[in-house]
């Protein structure tokens, strides 16, 4: 016998075109009210498809109040080079990447290692709403409003020893799933570290949702860092391993180009890519180009986690 299993529907198929135009004006103008929590639904998370609204709380003590980045431009104009090297690659080539079911292996210098289900690693009453900038090493930017919870929530529960000085981040590899990696482009997988301090910063977000639904399978699904005060490739997407090291780890920008990518790379208008001035960014929808700020503006939050170090050898 054959049973017919129905196929994802987006929101955008269920209700007609205007209706959804109307929700997405109501759930940013509730944003900007800080009501989102009490104007969506409390949803199970398991099986959760992108576009599945999520239950959430604006942070605001972290979140800034610039215009939003437009729900359309964050979710067709991206980086993931495992679908593809273009910005609308992502979006287009990422259909047939399944985001559930999810585990996370976790292993390394800690007392809790082991392969944690996407429930076991998220608990949905911790989500938050937080609306982040991302700077992309390229010089353009968006400001995003993240679903998430802080990284340092789920770490702590893995329990690192002291030794545990880094954090290493590995994304899924499934060719089949993902026509990018059948070229070199990258050493697959895509690979990112945070020093610990880093990684427990309490800006740092282990992301599952944007606009107050679960994330697109092209931002990253189902769970992506953000990091806001670095540049954008250090916020790694579809994350399956999360790994204690005592030592720094290899990153896949520095291992492809370590002249123009350091292990840090934090936003810093002062030093140059090789290539390209850092000094200025073209946020996304807009026209003139705008100064870039130290740590993208999270100066006064991050700062000190980097006191004392030349910022022009550590890039
Ligand atoms: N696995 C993986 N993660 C990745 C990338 C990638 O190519 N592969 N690109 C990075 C870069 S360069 C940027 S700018 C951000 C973009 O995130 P967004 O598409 O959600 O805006 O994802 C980062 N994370
Ligand atoms: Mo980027």
């Amino acid at each position: 016998m054959l049973i017919k299993t129905p196929d994802p529907i987006k929101p955008s198929e269920i209700t007609d075109k205007q209706l959804y135009l109307d929700r997405r004006k109501f759930i940013r103008a509730g944003a900007k009210l800080g009501l989102t929590g009490a104007l969506l639904n409390t949803v199970s998370l398991t099986g959760a498809l992108a576009g599945t609204k999520l239950s959430t709380v604006r942070n605001n003590e972290y979140s800034t109040d610039e215009e939003l980045t437009p729900y359309d431009a964050v979710t067709s104009y991206n980086n993931f080079y495992e679908f593809g090297t273009h910005k609308s690659d992502p979006s287009e080539n990422s259909g047939k990447f399944k985001p559930q079911p999810w585990s996370v292996v976790v292993d390394g210098e800690c007392m809790k290692p082991g392969t944690y289900s996407y429930e076991d690693v998220i608990r949905p009453h911790q989500l938050e709403e937080r609306i982040y900038r991302l700077r992309c090493v390229e010089a353009w930017s968006m400001v995003i409003p993240w679903v998430g919870i802080p990284l340092a929530d789920v770490l702590k529960r893995f329990e690192p020893t002291s030794d545990a000085k880094y954090v290493a981040f590995t994304t899924v590899m499934r060719p089949e799933e993902m026509p990018g990696m059948r070229r070199n482009v990258l050493d697959w997988p895509y690979r990112e570290g945070l020093r610990i301090d880093e990684a427990m910063h309490p800006l740092t977000l282990l992301t599952v949702g944007l606009y107050g639904e679960v994330l697109p399978n092209q931002n990253g699904a189902p769970i992506r860092l953000v990091v806001p005060w670095k540049y954008g490739f250090k916020s790694i997407k579809s994350i399956v391993r999360i790994q204690f090291r005592r030592k720094m780890p290899r990153t896949s920008w520095n291992m492809s180009a370590p002249q123009e990518y350091g292990f840090y790379s934090n936003v810093n208008p002062e030093v140059d890519h090789p290539r390209w001035s850092q000094r200025k960014e073209r946020r996304i929808g807009e026209f003139l180009k705008r100064e870039t700020l130290m740590f993208n503006g999270y100066a006064d939050q991050v700062a000190s986690l980097y006191s004392g170090m030349d910022l022009r050898k550590n890039y």
